[in-house]
């Protein structure tokens, strides 16, 4: 399963910049460098050299030299840190591969890194996590995983297993010198794994809020001044503003971020009785929008409201306070004037407070990993009903499926096909 061969792509994004990174690992890159640069390398040593094409001089570029298995891939690596041209950038790379090495795939420096053990593949999988995340948040959640708090969770789980099934394989081959395994033993193992299953499956919600925003929804009755508060956090007129009630129809989604916290904004359409068929539809999606919210904020028009139970859950917000002078400070949890500015930075600093009560410190797992969870959870279900009133043979069967699930977390019982799978979402460099 060892790649024998080298490989070679330009590691930098293609664009002009004062410096592009062109990256070979295999165990042909010292040979092509030699044959690119007239200078002698000495591994962790960087060297400033020229690069040439037959004996004219192309760049003069720093060239990073790396021994296996000290390198990112744990093979002989070999990085030119050239000037940014695109053509140059480009020219060089085509040098490489013509003196060796053949391009790339997407991922295939990572991959390599996973099979030669220098990270697993939660940890590999979490550098795609750390060049995609837009936020604090997310970039903080993917170096915990990349630092390998997820894959030594998963691996101490699987280790366990191995031994469990190790010590009731040995019972059912040496009945005799073992005698039977303990059945209370047996379901209190993995009962203890089952309940750590479940604390790692919490942060897939997480998880997925993290990659893709908390949803903040902004509903209302009509002209509660929903859509004068949505251009307000985004400082732009995204959304229509009129008074007329009834004005926005459709949702509006926008992408927003308070404190590096990823936030997906929804305008919804005014809530109220209506025979307006368009209105109607879009009111039908406010009500969706409220089922799908993470958190949701509840305008109340300060110069024309009615006492209702407002749900203590949301958010109240009082709306339009520059027009009014009195009002029951029971009734809001904050009152702002979308029009003057007044108190939008502290519905802000709500928000975010609010939605870091959601936060919590669960490792975020992505789908992939959630659903190898999944069915680690639910062979694990199985054997413990196995042990109840099965021979021991039976209740090997789900535990090794169990074992395979959770090796496929960490890359420890992948396929060469499942691997090439995940690292083709990789960009190329990577
Ligand atoms: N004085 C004042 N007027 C506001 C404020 N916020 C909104 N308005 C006015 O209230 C009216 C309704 O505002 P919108 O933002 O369109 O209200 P909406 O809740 O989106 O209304 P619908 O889309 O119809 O459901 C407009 O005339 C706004 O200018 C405010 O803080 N102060
Ligand atoms: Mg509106």
């Amino acid at each position: 399963m060892y790649p024998s061969d080298t490989i070679a792509a330009i590691v930098t994004a293609p664009a002009k910049a004062a410096v592009s990174i062109i990256r070979i690992s295999g165990k042909n890159s010292w040979e092509i460098i030699q044959r690119l640069s007239s200078k002698i390398f000495i591994d962790h040593q960087i060297q400033l050299s020229w690069i040439y094409e037959n004996e004219n001089k192309l760049d003069q570029a720093l060239i990073l030299p790396f021994k296996a298995p000290k390198s990112f891939t744990g093979e002989d690596v070999i990085e030119i840190h050239s000037h940014g041209g695109i053509w140059l950038t480009e020219k060089i790379l085509e040098l490489v591969l013509n003196s060796g090495a053949r391009l790339a795939q997407r991922g295939e420096f990572t991959q390599r890194a996973v099979i030669n053990g220098k990270m697993d593949l939660s940890q590999a999988e979490a550098i795609a996590d750390i060049i995609d995340a837009k936020s604090a948040s997310s970039s903080q959640n993917a170096i915990k995983i990349y630092q390998g708090e997820l894959g030594s969770q998963i691996k101490s789980m699987r280790l366990s297993l191995l031994n469990l099934l190790g010590e009731v394989t040995a019972s059912i081959d040496f009945p005799d010198e073992v005698g039977e395994f303990d059945r209370q033993k047996f379901s209190q193992i993995i009962l203890q794994e089952l309940k750590q299953i479940d604390i790692l499956l919490a942060g897939e919600k997480e998880g997925h809020i993290l990659r893709n925003g908390y949803k903040v929804a902004i509903v209302g009755n009509p002209n509660a001044g929903k859509s004068t508060l949505l251009n307000s956090l985004l400082k732009k007129e995204r959304a229509i503003v009129t008074d007329i009630a009834g004005t926005t129809r459709d949702l509006i989604e926008e992408s927003y971020s308070i404190k590096g916290l990823p936030i997906v904004l929804l305008d919804t359409a005014g809530i109220r009785e209506t025979e307006d068929k368009i209105e109607k539809i879009g009111i039908e999606k406010s009500y969706q929008a409220i089922q799908e919210a993470d958190l949701i904020l509840h305008l109340i028009d300060m110069t024309n409201y009615t006492e209702e139970d407002y749900d203590q859950e949301n958010l109240r917000v009082g709306t339009k306070l520059d027009l009014v002078s009195d009002y029951d400070e029971e009734l809001f949890d904050i009152c702002i004037s979308s029009k003057n500015d007044q108190n939008i930075e502290e519905l802000k600093n709500m928000i975010y407070d609010k939605i870091i009560q959601l936060n919590t410190d669960l490792v975020k797992i992505n789908l992939r990993q959630a659903d190898l969870l999944r069915h680690a959870k639910q062979a694990l279900d199985k054997s413990l009903e196995a042990s109840k009133n099965l021979s021991e043979d039976f209740w090997t069967i789900d535990l090794r499926q169990a074992i395979q699930s959770l090796g496929e977390i960490t890359g420890e019982t992948l396929t060469e096909e499942l691997l090439d799978n995940i690292f083709a979402r990789f960009c190329i460099g990577k």
